[in-house]
């Protein structure tokens, strides 16, 4: 698997981060090949995040996340599921190395800025949650 699906989360788009991010992923050498912008409704963010939806922190993960538009990506790209996961940097943005995305430009554990597959399975059920194959250039 040499796709994930990448998240510009609500902050990003509100804080004018959404070039920043692309901008990381495209000089890295990944390519982008697919790109939607559009509000999460409440159903498509509990499927998104099914994981969570029992934890203590899923109702204030809820309400950002469907606060505003998000840009949703297939990016693709050799071992791109963990260089993505490794260019986001730790959940906690206090505790994400500098250099990483949310090293250097989050603060808020809910607000994170950007998500990304955590495996090539995750990948796969999210690129199909907001993605048509043909909408997949490749
Ligand atoms: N407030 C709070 N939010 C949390 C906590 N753990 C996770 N979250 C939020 O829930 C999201 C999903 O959690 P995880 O899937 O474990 O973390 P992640 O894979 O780094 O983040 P995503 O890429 O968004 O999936 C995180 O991005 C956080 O916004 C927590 O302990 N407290
Ligand atoms: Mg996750």
């Amino acid at each position: 698997m040499n796709k994930t699906y990448v998240m510009l989360k609500p902050d990003a788009v509100e804080r004018r981060l959404v070039g920043e991010v692309i901008s990381r992923i495209e000089k890295k050498g990944f390519t982008i090949e697919a790109m939607t912008m559009e509000v999460l409704t409440e159903e498509k963010a509990r499927e998104h995040y099914s994981e969570h939806v029992e934890k203590p922190f899923f109702p204030e993960l809820l309400e950002y996340i469907t606060s505003g538009p998000v840009v949703g990506m297939v990016v693709s790209g050799p071992g791109v599921i963990q260089a993505m996961r490794t260019m986001l940097g730790a959940t906690d943005p206090l505790e994400a190395e500098p250099g990483s995305i949310r090293g250097d430009f989050g603060y808020s554990k809910t607000m994170n800025l950007v998500h990304a597959s955590d495996s090539g399975e995750s990948a796969s059920r999210e690129i199909a949650l907001y993605f048509t194959t043909d909408q997949i250039c490749d």
